[in-house]
């Protein structure tokens, strides 16, 4: 439902008295009293976190620890908010690892409240996802393991409790991770690659906050969810990343409930996309703006001159035919991050012209072919069960999947355990952005997107796999399936 008349005006209004300084936002939801917060804070980079190697008779496991955990976090200097992350008081380390290694979680909840470690965009049984069913109580703990079976990729981690995934998400926990091919010679090698110094993790999300800088949610039903009125990068508003050499890698996470953002640099310099959700495209793509919906990821390289500022800027995102865009955080710029070039940068690799053909999408005619309609907060006309499995495949089975959104406003599609391929919209090839490696992708108003992938390949009758909605307030609303894959 669009937002009522009333509440848009009021979020016009809220985004109207803002300072030049603040990130302005509209369809926030009729904060009156927006802190504003000067671009000047230095971007806050998240621990690297490799692990350490455990050696046991199954060989080495590489083992990582998070601690999910309530604290406070000042978005505004001064301003102390609740807030939750992994090992500390707001998001979490970025975890890292590499093609073949087997990894474990050990995952100790220190919240007040259960939650799951969702590991999204990850290869892996059903029983390591950290799906709703994955649930840890206060004072428990869990250690899924797996071995990473896929290409390099920027992932993330992030709870998954049905019912309550915004309201933790929202209040910081999410985190990276990291995936690296076991060899690095390729053409990838020659992408920045010093995680903090030219390969930058960009964790954005929208943050709706009251006059005392704390968090709050739209109780309103907004259609959206929460839109925030604030723009965090790392956690921090209005922040500035120095730079120090010629080309600078992003690695950009839209980790926001509902908003969509156009990233873009302010004085339209283009760049190049070199990665999707799910790894590296065929080739770098030159880009003057990349779109994200809630839970994709680019990565992204941008060349500065010696001594310059460039801002990172959110455009206004291309929504389909909603109205008013601005009750659907469509209708307005905004920045995002500044990046600040030194007087003198380090010389950096030239960009490769290719990285290689990615392998060709599983072909409709061998491939199971299934529909889904998201409409509301129904996908089918079912809403989440946790008691129902709506199919069951087989494993490495070839799939096609029709999705149709017959709504007039924006749902998005992550299906849980797998990286797929977007064939086409409405018949039409996708855009070069998002024909590679996907596990997350934006539904337009009245589209009809079709995928291909191979299901998981690990079979177990008991553990389900998701698919859902990713703008948090759907999914917590019902708006997602689950399947297992069996023999
Ligand atoms: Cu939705």
């Amino acid at each position: 439902m669009p937002l009522t008349r009333r509440a848009f005006l009021r979020a016009a209004s809220a985004a109207a008295v803002l300072a030049p300084a603040a990130p302005a936002l509209a369809g926030c939801g009729g904060t009156e009293d927006v802190p504003t917060v000067p671009f000047g804070a230095r971007l806050p980079i998240p621990p690297l976190d490799q692990g350490t190697v455990e050696t046991s008779d199954g060989g080495p496991v590489r083992t990582f620890r998070l601690a999910p955990q309530a604290g406070t976090h000042e978005y505004v200097p001064g301003k102390a908010a609740e807030s939750m992350g992994y090992n500390g008081a707001y998001l979490g380390p970025t975890l890292r690892a590499a093609r073949g290694e087997k990894v474990r979680i050990r995952i100790e909840n220190r919240l007040s409240e259960a939650t799951t470690v969702h590991f999204h965009g990850m290869a892996l049984p059903a029983a390591a996802d950290g799906g709703p069913h994955a649930m840890i109580d206060p004072g428990g703990s869990a250690a899924p393991e797996w071995t990473i079976d896929q290409p390099a990729a920027t992932l993330w981690y992030h709870p998954h409790p049905h019912g309550s995934t915004e309201k933790q998400v929202g209040l910081g926990l999410a985190g990276l991770f990291l995936l690296d091919e076991a060899h690095d010679g390729g053409p990838a090698a020659a992408l920045p690659h010093q995680y903090g110094v030219d390969d930058i993790p960009l964790i954005i999300q929208d943050r709706r906050l009251d006059g005392s800088g704390k968090v709050t949610f739209d109780p309103s039903g907004n259609s959206l969810g929460t839109l925030g009125n604030s723009i965090a990068a790392n956690g921090t508003l209005g922040a500035v990343l120095p730079v120090t050499t010629q080309r600078v890698r992003l690695r950009i996470l839209n980790a926001s409930a509902g908003r969509w953002f156009r990233f873009g640099f302010a004085d339209r310099r283009r760049f190049h996309m070199v990665a999707s959700d799910g790894g590296l495209l065929a080739a770098p793509l030159e880009l003057d703006a990349v779109q994200l919906s809630p839970a994709e990821r680019a990565e992204i390289v941008v060349e500065l001159r010696p001594g310059e500022s460039v801002m990172l800027r959110s455009f206004a995102p291309d929504l389909g035919r909603v109205s008013p865009p601005d009750a659907f955080g469509g209708g307005r710029d905004f920045d995002v991050v500044r990046l600040d070039a030194a007087a003198s940068l380090a010389p950096s690799s030239a960009l490769p012209s290719a990285f290689g053909a990615l392998p060709a999408p599983v072909e409709a005619r061998t491939a199971t072919s299934r529909s889904f309609t998201f409409s509301g907060r129904q996908i089918n006309g079912r809403t989440m069960d946790m008691g129902r499995i709506d199919f069951t495949a087989a494993p490495g089975a070839p799939e096609v999947w029709f999705v149709d959104n017959v709504n007039p406003y924006q749902h998005n599609l992550h299906v849980h355990g797998v990286q797929f391929r977007l064939l086409d919209i409405n018949g039409a090839p996708p855009p070069p952005e998002r024909a590679g490696w996907k596990d997350t992708i934006p539904l337009l108003p009245r589209e009809r997107n079709r995928i291909a992938f191979r299901m998981p390949r690990y079979a177990d009758a008991e553990h389900p796999y998701m698919y859902h909605c990713h703008l948090l307030t759907h999914e917590d609303q019902g708006m997602m399936g689950q399947f297992t894959v069996g023999t």
